[in-house]
């Protein structure tokens, strides 16, 4: 695992000027980023990481739920390739790091190996996934579940956006305006994946290190918790008399507190999204629904506390009928000994302090670690802040990533 030239070669102008531009595609006020999955801004990002590769002759392929792959050829052409990337898309109130740095830094790298003069013998590819957030189109890391064989694009036929926009148009325009010369297949062999995300926590800022060797990742589950019951007016029906769906949902988030009480503060419990139908200050509303995002490093757990949803909202609903529903199932994963070390010894070898850590958010490497040898790269980010505006990394930490990222890949790809 010698050190090569490649991570000599890493522009930390380059990399932080293509991060401004990328932020351009959505930007939103106070330096954030909007850019929905499939979203004419998203297939403006992705358009652009296009050009950006055929600048350096890199051939661009799409599947069929619009993964987006970037190919720098290997001395064999038939061999496995290597696979870096991460997503474009972002949150609706999203940094300009999230995602898009890992994309960002995949693509600088083979730039690295391109001005190093470094030929490999595997092939090289970034990967930007499609709609891995899960905030525009649920469930999230649709791309990499496609990929890998879990559900077929086929299985998101009915999913719709919050205005009711269908999934399956968004993807046909998307796949209109991307590369479709040689669409690819599904799950073609992928040597390994290496995934380079800001930390989106506090462990390294805090400690002011600069690289993780991020090996494993909590499991996580969503779920879609629905009340219905019948809206009246506001000003003439009693108490009794009413099926008021949003009282049921305070009711059931109540008790699913109560549920998920950690004491460890290990277990992460959110409802981050609230409908309510018919939504006006003077009717009592039919119909409630929450989104549930659970977390936690151990399979039992979210097992245990997974099952007993249902029960407790079907005992807080009262007079409305309650359906509770799993979108989302990511198993918690462990990443390969042989990647994480790799990740380790080169960011030592380049003098960055490295810590090995767990990843409290989930990425598209927690699948793939089901599909080939995976592992991933964290750089700190300002007071941990992700998902959120004000998201900021400095280009020196976002270089360094780069730097290990690119000997990482150059160890792999021989
Ligand atoms: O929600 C997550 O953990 C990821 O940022 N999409
Ligand atoms: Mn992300
Ligand atoms: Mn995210
Ligand atoms: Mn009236």
């Amino acid at each position: 695992m010698a050190t090569s030239r490649a991570s000599a070669f890493v522009d930390k102008d380059r990399l932080w000027r293509r991060h401004a531009a990328m932020a351009a595609f959505g930007a939103i006020p106070g330096n954030g980023v909007n850019r929905a999955a499939l979203s004419a801004e998203d297939i403006e990002a992705r358009r652009t990481f296009v050009a950006w590769g055929a600048e350096r002759g890199y051939a661009a392929f799409t599947d069929a739920i619009g993964n987006l792959f970037l190919r720098r050829p290997g001395r064999d052409p038939a061999a496995a390739p290597v696979l870096t990337g991460s997503h474009l898309d972002s949150q609706p109130r999203g940094g300009r790091f999230d995602g898009t740095y890992g994309v960002l830094a995949g693509l600088e790298a083979l730039e690295a190996l391109d001005d190093a003069g470094i030929a490999t013998e595997r092939p090289i590819e970034v990967v930007s996934w499609t709609n891995e957030e899960g905030s525009r189109f649920q469930p999230g890391t649709m791309g990499s579940v496609a990929f890998i064989g879990l559900r077929s694009p086929a299985d998101f036929a009915d999913v719709r956006d919050a205005a009711g926009v269908p999934f399956t148009a968004e993807l046909a325009r998307a796949l209109a305006a991307l590369p479709q010369a040689t669409p690819r297949p599904f799950g073609w062999p992928v040597h390994a994946f290496v995934e380079a995300h800001i930390e989106q926590g506090p462990v390294l800022y805090d400690r002011g290190e600069t690289i993780g060797a991020v090996d494993s990742i909590q499991g996580a589950r969503w779920f879609q918790v629905e009340l219905r019951g019948e809206t009246s007016h506001a000003g003439t029906t009693p108490l009794a008399a009413r099926r008021d769906a949003v009282q049921a949902a305070v009711r059931c988030i109540a008790g699913l507190n109560d549920l998920m009480h950690d004491p460890a503060d290990v277990l992460r419990f959110t409802v981050g999204r609230v409908d309510v139908e018919p939504n006006v200050p003077n009717s009592v509303a039919s119909r409630a629904a929450f989104t549930i995002d659970l977390r936690h490093p151990e399979a039992t757990v979210l097992a245990a506390r997974g099952e007993r949803i249902a029960e407790v909202c079907r005992a807080a609903a009262g007079a409305c009928a309650v359906a509770v529903s799993e979108t989302l199932s990511m198993p918690p994963c462990r990443f390969d000994a042989g990647i994480v070390d790799r990740v380790e010894h080169h960011a030592q070898a380049l003098g960055l302090p490295v810590r090995r850590m767990p990843s409290g958010a989930f990425h598209d490497a927690g699948y793939m670690a089901g599909f080939c040898p995976t592992a991933m790269i964290f750089i700190p980010c300002e007071r941990g802040i992700s998902h959120n505006e004000a998201e900021n990394a400095t280009p020196d930490d976002l270089a360094a990533g780069a730097r290990v990222l690119a000997e990482v890949l150059v160890d792999l790809a021989g």
